[in-house]
């Protein structure tokens, strides 16, 4: 059983999003995804989510792709996650290519990089939204 672990706040969901889930998910038979929580989002990334870490879990759990969601709540915890949940795998969208692979050393996962789904973003999304609106 191979498993794979990724990071993410996922909001607002969009397809760009479930590309990951679905490319991360072909390197194994598990995948977990370590859910940004409402406080690491904002006092972390300065993102105020529109849906609350209930909602964004629930969203992702009714991914075929997801087998479990666990909160992330500090930069720091992936090491010991992986460890705890035995992933083979630690799978990112290249926008953070390079952020990571220290976790090669700490642990026995691989770290990997894969292309983001370039067109879109939820920043992209508010954006359009907003202009339709003027
Ligand atoms: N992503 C993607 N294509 C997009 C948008 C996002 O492939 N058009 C990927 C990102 O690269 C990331 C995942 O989808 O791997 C989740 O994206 P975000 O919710 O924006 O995650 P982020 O805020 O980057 O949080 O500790 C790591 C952080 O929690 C990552």
């Amino acid at each position: 059983m191979k498993r794979v672990i990724t990071y993410g706040t996922f909001d607002l969901l969009h397809y760009g999003h479930i590309n990951l889930l679905k490319r991360a998910k072909e390197y194994g038979d598990y995948l977990i995804v370590a859910l940004s929580t409402d406080e690491f989002n904002w006092e972390e990334k300065q993102k105020k989510c529109y849906f609350s870490y209930e909602k964004r879990k629930q969203l992702l759990e009714a991914i075929r792709y997801v087998d479990l969601v666990i909160p992330e709540k500090s930069w720091d915890q992936k090491a010991k996650d992986i460890k705890e949940f035995q992933a083979d795998y630690f799978v990112m969208g290249d926008d953070w290519a390079g952020h990571f692979d220290e976790l090669e050393q700490l642990t026995d996962a691989e770290v990997i990089y894969l292309p983001r789904t370039p067109e879109i973003s939820t920043t992209q999304i508010k954006k359009d939204l907003n202009s339709k609106e003027k």
